[in-house]
Parts: C-alpha cells; sequence; structure tokens
C-alpha cells in the first residue's frame, strides 16, 4: 500500500483538504477521500471534487507536442522549451516587453503563480498580463477595494453557523460550492433562520431555499438599490455604525432612486423587496457570485450588495458581504500574482512598492510596465497589433473568453505557448505545448475564498516529459531571462520569497511557512507572525462578546478599522449601465450561461455530449416550438435514454454566430431566456465581448439570441454520433 498524503481540493474555491494515495502502480491517483483533520472541512468532500481529482475525464497530456508543418507532433521537452523560447525570446528582442502576453489561472498552486508573475512583469516586462480570475471574480476585488480599501471579503466559514439570514445572491452554490452550502444549509435550517437566493433562474440552489426572489436579468444593481431605499425608509440603517465606520452614506442616500420604480426595473415586486428589507435586519450574510460579477454593471451591483451591508451594520462576525470566488487558487493568484497589484496587494501604480519588489526580484524596476493591462479581452485585442506572442498557463481561452470566434482568429495570428495537463480547445491552436502536471501530482499551496493558505502536495509520479508548471515557468525564465530564479525553483523556497513580500501588507503571509502548515494543515491570512491567523477582517470586538440576535444587539465597544483613507469603510457609487445587447425584435431571447453540478468550467476535465442541451421554460419552447426539429430519422430514442424521448434540436444564434443545441423545456427557467451551460466549447462563440469597463470582467450572463431550427447536416450529424 502506497501512503495518504494530506492535500487540498483545487476543483473549487471551498477549499477542502483531501487525503491521497498513489495507485499501487502507474500513474495517476489510486484513491482521494475528504481529511478528517483537515480545520476546513474536517472530512468532508463532495463527489465530483473526488472524482475529478481521482480519475478526470479528458485527454492528458503526456508529451511535449511542437507544431511542423502545420501538425501538432511529439517531441522532447528540451526542444520543446527551446521553441518556446525562441519564439517568445525573438519577439521580445525584435519588438520589446509588450509583444508577449502572458495569460495565467486561478489552477494553479500559489507557488506557480507567483513564477508566472515574475516572469511576465519582472522578467518580460509585459503590460499584457492577466488571467482567467479576471473572467470571474474582478468585479468583486474591485468593490472590495472600492469599499474596504482591500481585497477578500471580512467574514469566514466561522461565520455561517452565526447568520441568520442567508442572501444568496447571482450564486447557485448548490452546484457550484457544494461543501460550503452544506454548511449554508445547515445553519439556514435553525429555527429563525432563513436562505433567500436572488436568481432569474429557479436554480438547484432556489429549489431548496426559504424564498427565492425572481428578476430580471441584469436587474440586480436596481433591485439591490430598490433595497436600501427601503431600509431607510422602514429606519432600518444601522445609524451607529454608518456614523462611526463608513463614509459617503448622505450622497448615496440623495442619489437613491424611488424603491417602486426601481423595483419595476428588475422585474421584482415590492413584497419580494420588503421580503429582503425585513430579513437584512438579522444577522445576514450576503454571499454573490458570476450573475453579479460577470456583467457590465459588475463593480456596481458588487458595490450595491456591500452597501446593503454596510447600511444595516452587517459587518460583524456572523454577517457580512461574501463573494463565492470560484476557482481553487483564484484568491490566491490575487495575493500573489502581481496581476493587478504586487504581492501582498501592493497598490501596482505606487513607487515605493514597485521598487521594493524590483529589489527582491533583482530586476530594473524600470522593466516594470507603466500599468497592469487591458484585460484578457483587451490582450486579445491587442494580438496582432502590440502582441505578437503568447505564453497561456492552465487556462482554455477559445472556450472560456467571450466571443470565440474572435480569440481562435487572433489565436491563429499569434506565436503560441500552451502549457496545460489536458488536450484543451486552445492547444489546437498552440506552436508549443508544455504538459504540464496537475493536482495530486504537484507540491505547493492554495487559498481557498476565506483567505486559508492550505498544502497542495504530489502523491504520484509523472510521465518523463511531464513536469510541474513552476518548473515549466522556471525552465522558460532559464533561457530568456537567465538568473531570474535559482536554477530549479523549489516550491517551498519560493512560497518563503512571496510570503516575505507580503510582510507588513495588508494581505500579509509572513507568518506562514511549509512547517507551520504540515503542523496546522490550514492558515488563514492576514498571518503577520508564526502565531497569527485571521478571523473577521475589520473587526475588532472589545470584551463584551459577541452573543447577538439582531444587528441592534451589538456589544458596545466593538470598533472598525479598513485599509481606505479615512480608515472608514465607503459607501459606492456606481452607475447603472444599460446591458451591452437589449433583446429586439430580431434577437428576441436573453441568452444565460452557468454551471451545472456534474461538470467544470469549459469542460476539459468533464467532456460533454454534442451537442450541449440548452434549457427553454414551456411558454418559450411553445413560442419557438415551429422551429424546433426532432433529429432527421425520428427520435434519439431508439439508441438513446429514454429520457431523449421527445428530444427537439435548434440552433441558437446570436449577433456573432449559432450553436446547435438540444432543446429542454424546463420550468425552472423564466419565459424569454435560453440558458446554456458553459461547459461546451461551442457556447462562448455566442457570447459578446462587452466588459465592465472598471473590472474588465466580461458580460458573460445576458446577450440577445433567437432560435432557428438546426441545419440539416447538424441534426444528421447529431443522429449518427449517438447512434
Ligand atoms: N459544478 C461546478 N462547480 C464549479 C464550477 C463549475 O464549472 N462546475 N466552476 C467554478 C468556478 S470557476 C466558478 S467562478 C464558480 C461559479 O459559481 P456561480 O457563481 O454559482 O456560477 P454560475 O452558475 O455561473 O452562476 C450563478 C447563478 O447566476 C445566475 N444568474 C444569471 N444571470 C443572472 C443575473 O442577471 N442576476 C442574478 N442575480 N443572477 C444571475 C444563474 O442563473 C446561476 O444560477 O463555480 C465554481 N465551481
Ligand atoms: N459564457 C461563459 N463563459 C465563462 C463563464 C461563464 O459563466 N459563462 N465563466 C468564466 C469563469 S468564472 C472562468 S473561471 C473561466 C475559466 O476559463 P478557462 O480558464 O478558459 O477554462 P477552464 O476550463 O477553467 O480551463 C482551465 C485549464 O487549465 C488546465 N489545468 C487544470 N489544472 C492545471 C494545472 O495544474 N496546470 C496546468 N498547466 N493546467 C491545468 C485545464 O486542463 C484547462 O485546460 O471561464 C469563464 N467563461
Ligand atoms: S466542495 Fe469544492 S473543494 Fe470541496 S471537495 Fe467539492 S470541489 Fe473540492
Ligand atoms: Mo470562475
Amino acid at each position: 500500500m502506497t501512503d495518504l498524503v494530506p492535500t487540498t481540493c483545487m476543483r473549487c474555491a471551498v477549499g477542502c483538504g483531501h487525503v491521497q494515495q498513489a495507485p499501487d502502480r502507474g500513474y495517476g491517483l489510486g484513491s482521494v477521500r475528504g481529511d478528517p483533520s483537515h480545520p476546513v472541512n474536517r472530512g468532508l468532500a463532495c463527489q465530483r471534487g473526488v472524482s475529478e481529482t481521482a480519475d478526470p475525464d479528458g485527454e492528458w497530456l503526456t508529451r511535449p507536442l511542437v507544431r511542423k508543418g502545420g501538425e501538432l507532433v511529439p517531441t522532447t521537452i528540451e526542444s520543446a522549451l527551446e521553441r518556446a523560447a525562441e519564439g517568445l525570446g525573438t519577439a521580445l528582442e525584435d519588438s520589446g516587453s509588450d509583444s508577449v502576453a502572458v495569460l495565467g489561472s486561478g489552477q494553479q498552486t500559489n507557488e506557480a503563480a507567483y513564477a508566472l508573475g515574475k516572469l511576465a512583469r519582472g522578467g518580460f516586462g509585459t503590460r499584457y498580463y492577466d488571467a482567467n480570475t479576471t473572467l470571474c471574480m474582478a468585479s468583486a476585488v474591485t468593490a472590495y477595494y472600492d469599499a474596504f480599501g482591500s481585497d477578500a471579503p471580512p467574514p469566514t466559514y466561522d461565520d455561517i453557523p452565526e447568520a441568520e439570514t442567508h442572501v444568496v445572491w447571482g450564486a447557485n452554490p448548490s452546484a457550484a460550492h457544494p461543501v460550503m452550502f452544506r454548511w449554508i444549509r445547515q445553519s439556514a435550517d435553525d429555527d429563525d433562520s432563513e436562505l433567500i437566493v436572488v436568481d432569474p433562474v429557479h436554480s438547484e440552489t432556489a429549489e431548496v431555499a426559504d424564498h427565492h426572489v425572481p428578476l430580471e436579468p441584469g436587474g440586480d444593481l436596481a433591485l439591490a438599490r430598490a433595497v436600501l431605499a427601503r431600509v431607510i425608509e422602514t429606519d432600518r440603517v444601522d445609524e451607529a455604525f454608518v456614523d462611526e465606520a463608513t463614509v459617503g452614506f448622505d450622497e448615496l442616500r440623495d442619489d437613491l432612486p424611488d424603491a417602486a420604480e426601481a423595483a419595476e426595473m428588475a422585474g421584482v415586486s415590492m413584497a419580494d423587496v420588503d421580503h429582503l428589507t425585513d430579513a437584512l435586519e438579522d444577522p445576514t450574510l450576503l454571499y454573490w457570485g458570476m450573475g453579479i460579477n460577470q456583467s457590465v454593471n459588475g463593480t456596481a451591483a458588487a458595490g450595491a450588495l456591500i452597501d446593503l451591508c454596510l447600511a444595516t451594520g452587517n459587518l460583524r462576525p456572523g454577517s457580512g458581504p461574501f463573494s463565492l470566488t470560484g476557482q481553487a487558487n483564484s484568491m490566491g493568484t490575487r495575493v500573489c500574482s502581481s496581476k493587478g497589484s504586487w504581492p501582498g496587494h501592493r497598490p501596482f501604480a505606487d513607487p515605493d512598492h514597485r521598487r521594493a519588489v524590483a529589489e527582491t526580484w533583482d530586476v530594473p524596476v524600470s522593466r516594470f510596465p507603466d500599468d497592469p493591462g487591458p484585460g484578457p479581452v483587451g490582450i486579445v485585442d491587442a494580438i496582432g497589433d502590440d502582441v505578437e506572442a503568447v505564453y497561456a498557463v492552465a487556462t482554455n481561452p477559445v472556450a472560456g473568453m467571450p466571443d470565440t470566434t474572435r480569440v481562435r482568429e487572433k489565436l491563429e495570428h499569434a506565436f503560441l505557448v500552451v502549457q496545460d495537463a489536458f488536450r484543451s480547445e486552445t492547444v489546437e491552436y498552440a506552436d508549443v505545448v508544455l504538459p504540464a502536471a496537475t493536482w495530486g501530482e504537484s507540491e505547493g499551496t492554495t487559498t481557498n475564498m476565506e483567505r486559508t493558505v492550505s498544502r497542495v502536495r504530489a502523491a504520484t509520479e509523472t510521465p518523463s516529459g511531464v513536469r510541474t508548471d513552476l518548473a515549466l515557468i522556471g525552465d522558460l525564465a532559464d533561457r530568456i531571462v537567465p538568473d531570474l530564479f535559482d536554477e530549479t525553483p523549489e516550491p517551498e523556497s519560493v512560497f518563503d520569497e512571496f510570503a516575505a513580500l507580503t510582510a507588513g501588507t495588508p494581505a500579509d503571509l509572513s507568518g506562514i511557512s511549509y512547517d507551520r502548515l504540515e503542523a496546522e494543515r490550514a492558515v488563514r491570512w492576514p498571518a503577520p507572525a508564526p502565531d497569527v491567523s485571521a478571523g473577521y477582517r475589520y473587526y475588532e470586538a472589545g470584551d463584551a462578546g459577541d452573543e447577538r440576535t439582531t444587528t441592534d444587539d451589538a456589544p458596545a465597544d466593538e470598533s472598525w478599522s479598513f485599509y481606505t483613507e479615512s480608515g472608514r469603510a465607503r459607501f459606492s457609487t456606481g452607475e447603472a449601465r444599460a446591458l451591452p445587447e437589449p433583446t429586439d425584435e430580431s434577437y428576441p431571447f436573453t441568452l444565460t450561461t452557468a454551471r451545472r453540478p456534474d461538470a467544470y468550467n469549459t469542460g476539459v476535465r468533464t467532456r460533454e455530449d454534442e451537442p450541449p442541451t440548452a434549457r427553454v421554460s414551456p411558454a418559450t419552447a411553445a413560442a419557438i416550438a415551429d422551429d424546433l426539429e426532432a433529429p432527421a430519422d425520428g427520435h434519439m430514442s431508439d439508441e438513446a435514454d429514454e429520457g431523449d424521448e421527445g428530444r427537439q434540436y435548434g440552433r441558437v444564434v446570436s449577433r456573432r454566430a449559432s450553436v446547435t443545441v438540444c432543446v429542454e423545456t424546463d420550468d425552472a427557467i423564466p419565459d424569454g431566456v435560453v440558458w446554456l451551460p458553459i461547459h461546451h466549447p461551442d457556447v462562448n462563440d455566442l457570447t459578446l465581448p462587452d466588459v465592465d469597463p472598471r473590472s474588465n470582467e466580461p458580460n458573460f450572463k445576458q446577450c440577445a439570441v433567437r432560435l432557428e431550427p438546426p441545419r440539416e447536416q447538424d441534426v444528421r450529424a447529431v443522429a449518427e454520433a449517438s447512434a
């Protein structure tokens, strides 16, 4: 029997501790289960986290590949690295720092993310560096900076049992964050506790909620303002907290819309507005996800949710704004990847911080770009203009970015190095493919959504052409910018380097070491000393304890301090923008895209059946009935499952593309909405590249589409594939 190795699940940002075991023979993992001694999950785990860790679908990359005569052919790791270094190096030499773009990911260890940032900013000096985390959490991050002068949610998992109201707004944790959702449900099951879901779709989470508030897609900012207006009208403002700990309330109040008008814009009844208003009076955790962030109004809407917490004094233990981070190490990339800020959330433009980072890296500060860049969509736009070569690590932009036809066209014309564990759609556009080890095969750390750092550990070996992300980044750096790293960067020394860089910053990890993680399993930042780990942020309880049953019922000697200039939290001022692509006569439906419980992101590890299944309401289905078709030879039901009885096919058409889909009728979907999972590589052909100008996050959640009959050849292909 092989050893049980403790590690952390890298599927979602709940960050459950696992124990894993290598198989007796060969590669991969023999078994995986929840780690009873891990402080985050105490042995809990979700079935998908376990099965996708132990035995993912998808085609593993086991050998390096290079493009020869148009084809990707196997080669040695040395010659792949040479070719990659030559392509990236030539661009840098001929055309300067900004000719190379780097795309990172929230699915790397802290060590790899830090090293990639060091190479991109300190080695190449490019402004065209970003990560898929901007497609995901950027709006929440920007809103946290606006409100608190610092990133990351104030609450932790410890607050979940203490809260009485749980508002889940634009998120579906039943599918996306299963173990955390268990805690939320448990807490909401207490007497006097409640779970409220705000979502246009009657999601899996709404299904088990006490109350579902359906709203128009994109109606979030208007609804949040309507609720705030009612909080004020009904005297539920926590005046003492607002006076003592915040700025900007009066300006916001003067600017608020009429509650009834705003509610109507959001498509929500006043009864539902008042339900939310009442519920906020109890200690409330307000969780949100992609339904809020992925919008041209993402920062404004996230800010408006934080405002609701501030106005009602829900900024104490057992309450507060809690964005649900998606990828396992999105939070880590926010702290250490030098993407939007330098390690430890050091402000990007601050000359002192730039100097300190450059000194640690031993590079000239003049090499650093002046600004952090235009975001992933802007980077793709710059290909063929400033950008000649792209290095993509642990991300699949050909499927994950909006308007992917454009992404593919652009990548065709760039020298592309792809570093991935699986054969993704982006691999097909690569000039060089570097096969990376993934979790279960790498050493390092990850940081979950409540700021807890935990070890990721290898339990198994990899084939000889496969290396860890950190090793590959080091290998490339060696050939392009020698001396940036030690000859072979070791995870522990890389961790120590970046932890030291965070000393004295708001995201201080300097008290965390591998030894400490070995002893304690997991440590939450800020952790400025070896015996310190953080709990609720920005808050000091005094001695009166923290027992309370309403937000009025708080200890007298509590206090707050924030990283803003005034030391107080700031109410937001975000203005509402119109949806970038409202429905009209030609495109009468709103396409929304979201997650299913049984698949992950672009589906690289959880391959989809063809074609993707679009869900529509019965009324929408009736309206488009004439445009749908059963497959060529009658139904597929002869061959396929019973559930396929009566399956119909159609084509979802947006201004950018058309995609053949299977259409399913589902009461959960509101009229006029077409729902598609994000897990199929065709889906983002349909979406539009508009972004929130504050956060650069794309408006993935709404665009205008119509349904057309499927093309005959598509129907035939589907029937053949399933035969
Ligand atoms: N099973 C599974 N789990 C995952 C992932 C996965 O792919 N599969 N991915 C991980 C990642 S990277 C992330 S970011 C998280 C994401 O986790 P979530 O944020 O929960 O993700 P989504 O399913 O994209 O969207 C959440 C909800 O937003 C709703 N929504 C759509 N439009 C609107 C709107 O206009 N307003 C409001 N209020 N809601 C709207 C959708 O109906 C959906 O129920 O999940 C993580 N966990
Ligand atoms: N329409 C629509 N589009 C969306 C979204 C949406 O809600 N709607 N959500 C957005 C969100 S929230 C996200 S996070 C993005 C994700 O967008 P992408 O990053 O484009 O998609 P993923 O499928 O997460 O791709 C991750 C890649 O990393 C690889 N990988 C996994 N582990 C490792 C590793 O350890 N090392 C290396 N080198 N590779 C590894 C996987 O094989 C996979 O190819 O999608 C975004 N796109
Ligand atoms: S909840 Fe998330 S971190 Fe926990 S086991 Fe499931 S996928 Fe992994
Ligand atoms: Mo995400």
